[in-house]
């Protein structure tokens, strides 16, 4: 399967996450030659990295899961209505120990160039071990949130306490009790780590900068009636998941808020914050595109923030007052501002006083408050979407670099292939609905069209497949279109658009136009004779 045996595999698959692990169960129900090659040291992909305490899944985990097997779905059962990490990370493994995949895992690797050879129609794949493999396909399923920020901060070198990431936290844990914590960054991962951290940590500082809105979680444990339910009905709700814009039952709300009385929109509200979840920001269909509806939404729940935490001068920094809410990726929280209402929690806000200098023991701001941190934590993101493909040596057609084609942004057709990259796959690429979906039943989806795009090629004898350029321009255009339509561009930093990465270009990322219409999208060029690609 490797170099050694100078055998052409069918597929190389980069990545062991949700998405790598079904194209490799995929590819092997054909009959095909696949190895998947992961950087890690076991699988899992984003659940076998982000192990901070307090880590979950914010769409519900009957959702959450593999839908491709009825078995899998009848054998494994959810405890929590929200997984914790280490509950998805068993998941993953379960699943890839009863398919039997483990022999077509080379872990502990890292793919470091993807090269194409046009007149063989083969990919060159060399790793960081020197190894080289090849195969007729190369699939990226490199993950959108896959490669951690490293922040300009200064001075975070002389700390010389422990420096820990919630994206590679120590796989052993580590015993905070007792100790003074600082954590850097208040998006989903801050949020969910500051109160699994606080009732431990002696004193926690948390230094934010800019505030996120957060809808309640309501996590609890699941019952045995819910999930019989849920497996009676599992082929109706998954079927019906594929026919909303996020691959999720969400119980989409289909007016508008402008059509609306006071009284309608405030049950609306109330209604959706009482059961809580991401399934709030579907209230009203014009929540993220009518900058009315999106300041009366905003308004409730800074109203509803405001009841939560006890100091009005903290409630001040904590509560987001000056982009509109779902311009950011909207976070889920299990008692995050109540969290400051604790004696031993403090808050600085530094984009009022921002950090002047890490020092060897602690934090200085730039007033000349000094906090001393036994321990510090980037919760800082992730260079997404982007990140890990670029940080690929790829090289296509004539030499051409997947770095100099995206240069002023990532150009793709349905997210799933770049011009000039023939016989390349992504799995969740920039252009496909993507982070703005349930994930693992996206990537499944993509890894099915990935999977019935080799087996027609093979069928009708055709080595090749490639976006034409034209194609490719007019997708662009649609996902920047369809953005531009929104208030996404008024996400403070927002990673949508890349602006949490100095001088990445300012580009909006994922594809806003809803699952339901880009799988209609994709079908139909699809049994279109394949329109815009190009196959030889
Ligand atoms: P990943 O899980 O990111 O896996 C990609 C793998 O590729 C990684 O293991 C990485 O090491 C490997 N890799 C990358 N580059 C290379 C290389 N050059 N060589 C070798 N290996 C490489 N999404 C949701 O829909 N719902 C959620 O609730 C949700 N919660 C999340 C919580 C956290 C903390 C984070 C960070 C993300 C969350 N997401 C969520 C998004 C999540 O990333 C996806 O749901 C999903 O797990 C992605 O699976 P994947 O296989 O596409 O990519
Ligand atoms: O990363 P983020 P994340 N100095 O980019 C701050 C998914 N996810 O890991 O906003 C000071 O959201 C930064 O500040 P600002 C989900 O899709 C899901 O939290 O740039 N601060 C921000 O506060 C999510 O969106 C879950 O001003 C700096 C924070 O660090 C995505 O992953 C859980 C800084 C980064 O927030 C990423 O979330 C976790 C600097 N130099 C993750 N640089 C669920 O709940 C950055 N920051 C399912």
């Amino acid at each position: 399967m490797d170099e050694q045996s100078g055998v052409i595999l069918d597929a190389i698959i980069v990545g062991a996450g949700f998405g790598g692990i079904y194209a490799l169960h995929r590819m092997r129900q054909m009959g095909l030659k696949a190895q998947v090659i992961e950087a890690g040291s076991g699988i899992g992909g984003t659940w076998f990295w982000n192990r901070y305490p307090g880590a979950r899944c914010d769409i519900e985990s009957m959702q959450y899961s593999y839908s491709f097997s009825e078995e899998i779905q009848n054998e494994w059962t959810w405890s929590e209505l929200y997984a914790t990490q280490p509950e998805i990370l068993a998941y993953i493994n379960f699943v890839a120990d009863k398919l039997g995949l483990r022999d077509g895992l080379k872990l502990n690797t890292r793919v470091l160039a993807a090269t194409f050879d046009e007149d063989r129609a083969v990919w060159t794949v060399t790793c960081d071990d020197g190894s080289t493999r090849r195969a007729r396909f190369c699939v990226m399923a490199t993950g959108c949130l896959s490669i951690p920020l490293a922040p300009n901060i200064p001075g975070i070198e002389n700390f010389e306490g422990p420096l820990l990431r919630t994206s590679d936290w120590p796989a052993e844990g580590i015993d905070l009790s007792g100790q003074t914590v600082g954590i850097i960054g208040t998006g989903s991962s801050g949020i969910q780590l500051t109160p699994a951290l606080a009732p431990q940590a002696g004193r926690l500082v948390v230094y934010q900068r800019t505030p996120n809105y957060a809808i309640p979680a309501h996590n609890r444990p699941i019952d045995e009636k819910y999930v019989r339910t849920w497996r009676a009905q599992y082929p109706k709700r998954r079927a019906a998941a594929r026919m909303t814009r996020n691959n999720t039952l969400n119980n989409a709300g289909y007016r508008t808020g402008a059509e609306v009385t006071e009284d309608q929109f405030r049950t609306e509200m109330e209604s959706r914050w009482a059961i809580g979840g991401i399934a709030f920001m579907y209230g009203f269909s014009d929540i993220t595109s009518n900058p009315e509806t999106n300041h009366r939404v905003s308004e409730f729940v800074r109203e509803k923030l405001a009841e939560k935490i006890d100091d009005p001068a903290v409630a001040e920094t904590l509560i987001p007052k000056d982009y509109p809410i779902g311009a950011k990726r909207i976070c889920v929280d299990s008692n995050y501002y109540e969290t400051f209402n604790r004696d031993n929690v403090e808050l600085r806000d530094i984009q009022r006083t921002p950090i002047e200098a890490v020092t060897a023991s602690g934090i200085r701001l730039a007033d000349g408050q000094e906090d001393r941190l036994d321990v510090l934590v980037l919760a800082t993101g992730f260079d997404a979407m982007t990140g890990a493909l670029k940080r690929i040596d790829i090289t296509g057609r004539a030499g051409r670099k997947l770095v100099d084609e995206w240069e002023a942004g990532p150009l793709t057709y349905f997210g799933l292939g770049v011009a000039h990259f023939p016989n390349m796959f992504i799995v969740a690429g920039p252009g496909s609905p993507s982070v703005f979906s349930n994930m693992v039943t996206s990537a499944e989806q993509h890894v099915d069209w990935i999977c019935d795009t080799i087996r027609h090629l093979d069928a009708v004898g055709r080595s090749s497949i490639e976006v034409t350029e034209d194609a490719q321009d007019a997708w662009v255009r649609h996902v920047n279109e369809v953005a531009d339509a929104t208030l996404m561009f008024e996400g403070k930093n927002s990673w949508y658009i890349g602006a949490n990465v100095p001088g990445k270009p300012r580009v909006f990322m994922p594809y806003l136009g809803g699952v339901a219409d880009y799988l209609a999208a994709l079908e139909d060029a699809t049994r279109d004779g394949y329109r815009g690609f190009q196959i030889a």
